[in-house]
């Protein structure tokens, strides 16, 4: 029983030992690679790969969001850059303006030195008045452009809060352009850009300071020639401004008679007077013509004087 056992166990023994040569040449033969794997090793490659690709995947759409949000910025930083311009604009030709004149925009009223601007500057401010529309047409066109063209893209959250800024910012200098042009128009419409030369100015008028004297009806007559009307007074200002050009001892004759009718003051434009600067005790009519036609003095006075009198006179005409 023991040899029978001893000799099946030494049958098993040869079975197994040759099992195992068998499995051994068979891995011998099998192909080198992912195949030879054992099915734990090749889930783990294939995990490996997965990572791999995905972490590709992963650099290729940062390159892509980084040049992305780059162009957004270089555009960004260009609209704000010309947003900066058009408000330096803005202030640069309305430093102009306020140089040229004195004066502030945000004042109520323009200063007295507004008052007697000449051709030279109101040149000046017709052209800045035109490069500011210019601005206001060119500046504001470009940069809603950029920003259509920026809104039209994928952008993150910090761009789009970058436009909305810019867009306030464009918002504002539209309104400050809007400002200065209104201001610009205001200032227009009280400085005078065409006064024949030996004219002076106040506030929309010319006045000619005439050298030659004559009796009024030629004076107005000669007023007339010049395509304008002997002065009317039409406010206290404008008496001031009068006679801050009469020196001490002359007298001019202004657009004013009662040779129609005794006592009834018109102004060569046919209005009745309502504002008047007599001085005390006149119009007195003396003399045995009597006295019909009205002159102002360096004080800013007037006079009834007789018509036919040669006196310097004082032409108006608008601008
Ligand atoms: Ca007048
Ligand atoms: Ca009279
Ligand atoms: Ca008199």
């Amino acid at each position: 029983m023991a040899q029978n056992d001893g000799t099946e166990s030494t049958g098993e023994n040869w079975e197994l030992t040759k099992n195992m040569l068998l499995e051994e040449e068979e891995q011998k033969k099998a192909p080198k690679g992912a195949l030879s794997l054992l099915p734990s090793q090749r889930a783990l490659v294939l995990l490996y790969l997965l990572l791999a690709l995905g972490f590709v995947i992963f650099v290729a759409l940062a390159i892509t969001n980084t040049q992305r949000v780059s162009a957004v910025q270089e555009a960004l930083a260009q609209a704000q850059l010309q947003g900066e311009r058009s408000h330096t604009t803005a202030w640069h030709n309305l430093s102009q303006v306020q140089h040229a004149l004195g004066t502030k925009p945000a004042a109520s009223g323009v200063g007295a030195k507004a008052m007697f601007f000449f051709p030279p500057v109101s040149q000046e401010m017709e052209n800045v008045r035109w490069k500011m529309a210019q601005c206001k047409t060119e500046c504001g066109k470009e940069l809603s452009e950029r920003i259509r063209v920026l809104e039209g893209r994928e952008v993150p959250e910090q761009a789009l809060q970058q436009l909305e800024e810019l867009q306030q910012e464009q918002s504002r200098v539209e309104t400050l352009l809007s400002t200065a042009l209104e201001e610009l128009r205001n200032l227009s419409e009280i400085i005078c850009t065409r006064c024949p030369a030996g004219w002076l100015q106040f506030a929309r008028t010319c006045y000619l300071f005439s050298t030659d004297p004559k009796p009024w009806m030629e004076a107005k007559a000669s007023c007339a020639g010049l395509g304008g009307q002997l002065a009317i007074v039409n406010s206290k200002l404008e008496n001031k401004f009068l006679a801050n050009y009469i020196m001490e001892t002359q007298v001019f004759w202004l657009g004013l008679s009662d040779m129609h009718k005794e006592g009834d003051w018109q102004w060569v434009d046919g209005r009745s007077l309502s504002l008047s600067f007599w001085n005390s005790g006149e119009p007195n009519n003396v003399g045995q013509h009597g006295e019909d036609c009205a002159t102002v003095s360096s004080r800013g006075l007037w006079n009834d004087a007789t018509c036919s009198g040669a006196e310097a006179w004082i032409c108006e005409r608008s601008c």
